[in-house]
């Protein structure tokens, strides 16, 4: 197959030696870039119900993926390649990414110990436009939630993350039809220069914006986390080259509240160029896969060259923090469905708690991908 976006098919520098890469390679079996730094980033808890609790996004749930995708022979298993800053700046912020990535040494040089949460936030009618000196001060400035702990390995694993989804995208570029990106902690509530929602880098979006850098005139980004993915929207909701479509739980009762409604269609140029499909929490399968199917054509006539797809799988009815109803069965559909845009796919991990069956079910819906 030609380079997705006829640009010169990059070489490849293996983080694994047993893999090298071509132009004209066409495998079948699907890529999967793994994050083996995600480990480090194990949260000892979190809040719920203010009650301290086991955090729900935790380093079991990469492992269950990834024993899934090798019991099914998905495809290949690869390290990702390093990759410098540049492409993270397309999307976040530089003051943002410079705080992150120091934040918990800041924590600890200030006498903190264990996770960092923020816990005051400049809303409505303050400055965030002033960064302030004090630690705890700019944990507000750049988070929305106090339901993402900031851990010492943080960084390191949501950094491997982006250099797994630029990966993928180099794979894409290389002719791949179909690329995993399996990494935790997740990203697609993490903005322009703010986490939350258990997300740090946005790996999703850098994928879109290197995609767009690397020769594709659209990109599609659809999104099917149980949860709105409200760090997308706000990267790109003024623009008319990067399609937004997401199928989620109504904001009016489920996280992230804010942000998600169906009236969001993006703003200036961006007019028309976001997609909202908030359901009912509770919402029979029936009515996710008709919203699956709106998104689709909406994404199709978008005419895109490339397509992202933000996998979270917490739709699952045995979810513990959501409320859909997909059985593990119905995910195959997912992906056999999303198949017939016939466009070079990138899928990045995000959400999906319940137990080992997340493995099941995120490779239930790249293995229908394949199947198609
Ligand atoms: N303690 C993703 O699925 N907290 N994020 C929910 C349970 C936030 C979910 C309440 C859930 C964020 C990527
Ligand atoms: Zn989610």
């Amino acid at each position: 197959m030609a380079p997705l976006c006829a640009i010169p098919a990059r070489a490849i520098k293996a983080g694994d030696e047993s893999c090298c890469y071509v132009s004209d390679r066409q495998n079948s079996a699907m890529k999967t870039i793994y994050n083996a730094a995600h480990a480090q980033h194990r949260a000892g808890h979190e809040f719920f119900r203010g009650e301290k609790v086991p955090a729900f996004e935790k380093p079991e749930r990469a492992d269950w993926v990834l024993a899934a995708a090798q019991k099914a022979n998905l495809g290949e298993i690869l390290a990702p390649v390093a990759h410098d800053d540049a492409a993270i700046l397309r999307v976040h912020s530089k003051a943002y990414v410079d705080f992150l990535r120091g934040a918990h040494a800041e924590y600890l040089s200030l006498g903190g110990s264990g996770d960092a949460f923020p816990a005051t936030w400049p809303i409505r009618g303050m400055r965030s436009d002033v960064e302030p000196k004090n630690f705890a001060a700019r944990m507000g400035l750049y988070s929305f939630d106090a339901g993402s702990p900031l851990t010492a390995g943080t960084w390191a694993a949501t950094r491997a993350g982006a250099d797994c989804a630029l990966t993928a995208v180099d794979l894409l570029n290389a002719g791949e039809q179909g690329t995993f990106v399996l990494t935790r902690p997740p990203g697609h509530h993490a903005g322009r220069d703010f986490f939350g929602g258990y997300c740090f880098l946005n790996h999703a979006a850098i994928a879109a914006q290197a995609l767009r850098d690397s020769g594709c005139a659209r990109v599609a980004i659809l999104d099917v986390d149980y949860h709105h993915g409200n760090g997308t929207q706000d990267i790109f909701y003024t623009r008319n080259d990067i399609f937004f479509a997401s199928i989620h739980g109504d904001p009016l009762t489920e996280y992230p509240f804010y942000l998600g409604h169906a009236d969001e269609e993006g703003a200036g140029l961006g007019a028309g160029f976001n997609l909202n499909l908030p359901l009912a929490a509770g919402s029979p399968v029936d009515e996710w896969f008709a919203a699956l199917d709106r998104a689709l054509s909406r994404i199709a006539a978008f005419k895109p060259d490339a397509l992202v797809v933000s996998l979270g799988v917490d739709t699952f009815e045995g979810d513990p923090i959501s409320h859909f109803k997909l059985k593990t069965s119905d995910y195959p559909g997912m992906g056999q469905r999303i198949a017939r845009l016939k466009l070079p796919t990138l899928f990045a991990m995000e959400g999906g708690y319940a137990v080992a069956e997340i493995g099941d079910n995120v490779v239930g819906v790249l293995s229908g991908y394949e199947a198609a």
